[in-house]
């Protein structure tokens, strides 16, 4: 889709730090982090939501999400992270195109839970 950013990012045409990328599904540091190491992992095709997402490619992004959030939380030596979906507008979805959050956790970050982390 032309005017998704996350679509601009995986063709290449706004730059991301890319964490991990397969056929189906691309992973990079988010712009705005909640926390060191904060990734999103999504779908390469625009699908809005997990609503919308076929389950082959649900199964890829959570296979990517699996296999990355230990190395994340390994890389910024993070003992925990909030893994996470912001599913449709209301729910305080602000890029419409389906992503994963991983967010590092830190002893010292207070220990908020989901809904006070994720914006
Ligand atoms: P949300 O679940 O849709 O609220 O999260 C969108 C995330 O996308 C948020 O954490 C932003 O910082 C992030 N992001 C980004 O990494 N690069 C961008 O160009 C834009 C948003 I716009």
């Amino acid at each position: 889709m032309d005017d998704c950013i996350f679509c601009q990012i995986v063709a290449g045409d706004i730059p991301s730090r890319t964490v991990y990328e397969d056929d189906d599904v691309l992973a990079f540091l988010d712009a705005n982090p909640l926390a060191p190491g904060h990734t999103l992992v999504i779908p390469k095709d625009h699908h809005e939501s997990l609503n919308d997402l076929p389950a082959d490619l649900g199964s890829a992004v959570f296979a990517a999400m699996h296999e990355l959030t230990p190395e994340v939380e390994a890389a910024v030596d993070a003992p925990a992270s909030t893994v996470a979906f912001n599913n449709g507008e209301e729910a305080g979805q602000e890029v419409p195109h389906v992503h994963a959050h991983i967010v590092p956790r830190f002893a010292d970050d207070g220990g908020r839970p989901i809904h006070a982390l994720v914006s």
